[in-house]
């Protein structure tokens, strides 16, 4: 479907398993992030120069990143879409840099704003929006193909633009704003490639994460109209869109496959995809477990469904074909999740008056788990969250970006 938003909300879906009732809620038989509301404050508004579309449309804030060393230096990192999509069009992508006010860390100052990078939006859709600093310490940014749909500027094959891709540089250059990594794949080359290519052939890959243990690189990548896709992704890899939709030749409607895909080679397929012949429409990316209290799930890609809020785990061993186990279908849009200080695993809801919420295991009588959402931090209910993130400085902070333009910091 040609304009189609995958980023809309879905239908709501039945709970499939217990669903955090109220009783679930007090009475979560795991210790862990308490129900509590915490203080809740503005960390940083940007909304007025902010383009956004809550309420199901892919424009806004949509990623935010803490430099590794955030607790010296103060800085931030965040993704979002500006501009106008009228004559003139000047739709666009930034990746900026702020920094906290002065040495107060519960705020940052909205005049300190460096924009790293900046690239136009040819449609207002797939604007990945993922930031995340690998344990290189390079910053990396997930781009979709410039939406519409089935690509039809074949930007994912295509070296020469930012679009469709995952991007790696380096925020601690010698001079200028960023540097390119003397290790990205395409660092140096003469064929006007752009150098801060990591990899490419991405259509919107909404959530990337790094798994530790593993040296694992998780991207999701939303599909076209059939197939939903996990990746784990490699320097210069080349994920396939718009030559395969998941594992799959993709023919399209609309479209069909650039002309690029004639000669590309070596196309790498997902490790995991579904199709949306049960509901499912669009993947919501998020990580490997390695949290305290759901210990059955340690290990285990936790990552969702935004248009059913179906939950899954994916087990993977790097050998054997994947396992995947539903853990949880809930009754509303899950746009993203994410990781306090003691790597729990928290996913937001997407609405209007969204919440928190973090998995909760429960033995079962025979063996195994159930498994259902508590809502933490209940006091907030932010709303159209698409990201939370720790800083990494030991406050056990946790921060939650809104898609209108506003980061707020929760204090347990
Ligand atoms: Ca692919």
């Amino acid at each position: 479907m040609t304009g189609r938003l995958e980023f809309v909300r879905g239908v709501l879906s039945v709970g499939l398993m217990i669903f955090a009732s109220a009783a679930c809620e007090t009475s979560s038989p795991n210790p862990g992030p308490p129900a509590t509301p915490g203080t809740v404050s503005v960390f940083l508004d940007i909304s007025a120069r902010v383009a956004s579309s809550p309420g199901g449309g892919e424009l806004g804030l949509l990623g935010l990143a803490f430099h590794p060393q955030f607790e010296t230096n103060g800085y931030i990192y965040v993704n979002y879409t500006t501009g106008s999509s009228g004559t003139p069009r000047t739709r666009a992508t930034r990746v900026s840099r702020f920094r906290v006010s002065g040495s107060n860390k519960d705020q940052a100052d909205p005049g300190s704003e460096t924009i790293l990078l900046e690239f136009p939006q040819p449609f207002d859709n797939h604007n990945g929006g993922q930031l995340a600093f690998g344990p290189d310490g390079y910053l990396y940014i997930t781009t979709g193909d410039g939406g519409s749909g089935g690509d039809p500027q074949g930007n994912g094959q295509n070296l020469k633009t930012l679009l469709g891709k995952i991007l790696r540089i380096d925020v601690n250059p010698a001079a200028g704003l960023y540097g390119i990594p003397s290790s990205n794949p395409f660092a140096g080359n003469s064929s006007g490639f752009r150098a801060e290519i990591f990899a490419y052939g991405l259509r919107n890959p909404w959530r990337l994460s790094f798994d530790g243990p593993t040296g694992r690189i998780w991207a999701a990548d939303v599909g076209q109209d059939t197939w939903e896709e996990i990746d784990l992704i490699v320097s210069g890899g080349n994920y396939g869109w718009d030559c395969r939709e998941g594992a799959h030749v993709y023919v399209g409607p609309p479209g069909g496959p650039s002309a690029a895909c004639a000669s590309a080679t070596r196309l790498i397929d997902p490790i995991w995809e579904y199709s949306h012949d049960a509901g499912d429409y669009s993947i919501t990316g998020g990580y490997v477990y390695r949290g305290p209290t759901v210990t059955s799930l340690r290990g285990r890609y936790v990552y969702a469904d935004y248009g059913s809020g179906r939950v899954w785990a994916l087990e993977y061993n790097g050998v054997d074909p994947a396992v995947n186990a539903l853990l949880v279908d809930a009754p509303f849009s899950i746009s993203s999740f994410g990781l306090d200080e003691s790597s729990e695993l928290y996913l937001l809801q997407y609405d209007s008056g969204g919440g928190i919420h973090r998995l909760v295991q429960t033995p079962l009588s025979s063996a195994g788990y159930e498994y259902s959402l508590a809502r933490v931090f209940d006091a907030y209910s932010p709303a159209y969250a698409v990201g939370l993130q720790n800083a990494g400085d030991g406050t056990g902070r946790v921060f939650v970006v809104e898609q209108a333009g506003v980061i707020r910091v929760i204090t347990p």
